[in-house]
Formats: C-alpha cells, sequence, structure tokens
C-alpha cells in the first residue's frame, strides 16, 4: 500500500501537523502534497478526492485502487490498524485508553484556545494574551499534562515516555500556539512544549512552513 498525505498550508494548519506527526516520526513511507487553502486549488482538491472536506486527508492506493482518510483521528487508528508495532499509540492497555482519550478530548475541545490563538509557525506575538475562556483550556491543557505523567507511564520527554505517540502528535499545534503567543507555563509543560517542537519532524514541518509565502491575513493579527 501506499500513502499520500495531503496538508493545508504549514505556516497554519494546525490540523495538517497532527497528520504529518502520525506519518513522519515512524518512518512510515509516504508522499506529501501541500494544498493551499481556501484558493481555486482547494476546491479541485475536493472536487477530486470527494468526500473529504478537510485536511489532513490521507489516500492509501495499492494496485486496485485508492481511498481516502479525511480525519486525524481516523488516521491514528488506521495507521495504528496496519502497523500495531510502529508505536502510534503507546504500550500498555491503561496507557492507550489515556492516549486516546487525550486526543478525542483534544478533538472535541478547546475551541477557545483554537480560535483566539490559531497557529501560525512564522509568528511571535508579545502583545496578544489569553481571555479567561482561553486560559480555562490552558489550566485544562496543563492539568492532562501533569496528570499523565502520575500514571506511572514510562518516563521521557513525551507523555508517555521517550517516543512520540499519537497523544503527542495531537497536542504539538497547541505546544505551537503556546509558543508563538509567548504563554507563561509550568516548568513541566514547559519543557514538554520544547521537546514536541525540538522534535525533528515538528522543525521539518516548521522549516517549510517559513518558506511558504502564503498569507491569511486574519491569522496574522498585526498585518490585517
Ligand atoms: N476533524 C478534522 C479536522 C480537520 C480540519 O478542520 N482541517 C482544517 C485545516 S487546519 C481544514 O481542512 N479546513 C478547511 C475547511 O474547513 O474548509 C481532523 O481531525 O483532521
Amino acid at each position: 500500500m501506499q500513502y499520500k498525505l495531503f496538508m493545508g498550508n504549514q505556516a497554519y494548519s494546525s490540523w495538517s501537523l497532527r497528520g504529518w506527526l502520525l506519518l513522519r516520526p515512524f518512518g512510515f513511507g509516504f508522499e506529501h502534497e501541500v494544498v493551499r487553502l481556501y484558493s481555486p486549488e482547494w476546491e479541485r482538491f475536493k472536487a477530486a478526492h470527494f468526500p473529504a472536506t478537510t485536511v489532513p486527508t490521507l489516500q492509501v492506493s495499492d494496485g486496485s485502487g485508492r481511498f481516502f482518510i479525511w480525519d486525524s483521528l481516523a488516521i491514528a487508528e488506521f495507521l495504528h490498524e496496519r502497523h500495531p508495532d510502529a508505536g502510534i499509540w503507546p504500550e500498555g492497555l491503561q496507557a492507550r485508553a489515556a492516549a486516546r482519550t487525550l486526543c478525542a478530548e483534544m478533538h472535541s475541545s478547546f475551541f477557545a484556545l483554537r480560535s483566539s490563538m490559531p497557529m501560525n509557525v512564522r509568528r511571535e506575538y508579545e502583545s496578544i494574551k489569553p481571555d479567561a475562556e482561553t486560559r480555562a483550556d490552558i489550566e485544562r491543557i496543563e492539568n492532562l499534562w501533569a496528570w499523565v505523567k502520575t500514571t506511572g507511564n514510562a518516563a521521557g520527554p513525551y507523555l508517555f515516555g521517550e517516543r512520540l505517540c499519537a497523544a503527542d502528535a495531537f497536542f504539538a499545534p497547541v505546544a505551537s500556539r503556546f509558543r508563538t503567543y509567548r504563554v507563561a507555563l509550568r516548568p513541566d509543560s514547559q519543557r514538554y512544549v520544547d521537546a514536541l517542537l525540538a522534535h525533528p519532524a515538528t522543525l521539518e514541518f516548521y522549516a517549510a512552513g517559513c518558506r511558504e509565502s502564503w498569507i491569511i491575513e486574519e491569522i496574522e493579527f498585526d498585518q490585517a
């Protein structure tokens, strides 16, 4: 089977960073293509890859045809099913349940943080401070990260030990936001953010995002 990952602008697309980190660190061979969000090219992508309407979308092909997985949680589960020893989910039933729940909460929550502090790998802002709802999201995320470390899972820079897993992939865009908006964090949270942003696959994504010249003005707060 061959994989092709479709992503949005790497400067801005938080979900695409999740998709990238579900593949790149695990050594799966895959092609990738960046589709410029909300451009004519984006409309052509959706028309040609129905029913996908969002990125990341993973195209899976073999001799007999191709299909699409257009949701990051579904991509994680598909990759785990096909590559059960790759480490997409951590070792141990309880750790896997925790990791899956963390991903699900990330997938369905934190709307204040997501809307008021959009990902932008090219920028760092001094002046944008979290409002009360965003602060509550940040507090919850830090509490979750601290809780994982009390559950007896393996020690290491990532949530479940020495190796990055899907739960870390899901929180990497949060780490990126925390850096962009210079969010003051507890020391352990800051160490985790630094580890996520120093992962070679994250650095590769950032470098590609920094090379892009496409601008979405609504996300460039002081340039809009
Ligand atoms: N549930 C999806 C969400 C993906 C998503 O919303 N991606 C954004 C890019 S960051 C997107 O494709 N937006 C385009 C649109 O909503 O038209 C996932 O888990 O992957």
